[in-house]
């Protein structure tokens, strides 16, 4: 009786411990976008730049590689204002300046967490501006789906129970033997 309740528990514990080792993570893709800015906005073209210009969409941790070519030879970068006070704040991230002199730029960053995020230029905020649309990242579930951290936390609460319960069964074992 003592052995088969041991039995479990180890069952228990090593399910709490091996669960969480199997549940789906995110895996971040790769992405890149061609991006043409002049004084009047950005375009996925040289042909098509508007003001608000593409909207960019990723996944959260994506690798986003942004091929930027300054289509009028004004200097010119790509920042995201998450903050959205149309200044280049110095924890934002930023791309290297490219210009007549550089007017191809790649550049790559990590995108961020999921949101709604604006992009501008810092020479110029409100003439070249954008949305960057960052999704949650593949592998999670959409809302109303599966809820993981849930199961997780149970997973664990159940892991700490039989650790508990395991504790209790040989304290009880040596109880018997004096
Ligand atoms: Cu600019």
């Amino acid at each position: 009786m003592q052995n088969a309740l041991a039995s479990i528990v180890v069952t228990i514990v090593a399910l709490g411990i091996v669960t969480p080792m199997i549940l789906p993570g995110a895996s971040a893709a790769e992405v890149t976008f061609n991006l043409f800015g002049t004084i009047n906005g950005w375009g996925l073209s040289a042909g098509t730049i508007t003001n608000p210009g593409p909207t960019l969409t990723v996944n959260a941790s994506d690798s986003v590689t942004l091929i930027l070519h300054s289509t009028d030879g004004v200097r010119h970068n790509w920042f995201l204002d998450v903050n959205n006070n149309r200044v280049r704040d110095a924890n934002e991230l930023v791309s290297p300046d490219f210009d007549e002199g550089t007017p191809i730029v790649t550049w790559t960053f990590t995108a961020p967490a999921a949101g709604t995020y604006t992009y501008r230029c810092q020479y110029h905020p409100t003439s070249m501006t954008g949305t960057l649309s960052v999704q949650g990242a593949p592998g999670t579930q959409p809302a109303g789906g599966l809820d993981w951290t849930l199961i997780l936390v149970i997973v664990v609460a159940v892991a700490v129970i039989g650790a508990v319960a395991a504790v209790a069964a040989v304290a009880a074992r040596r109880r018997k033997k004096t």
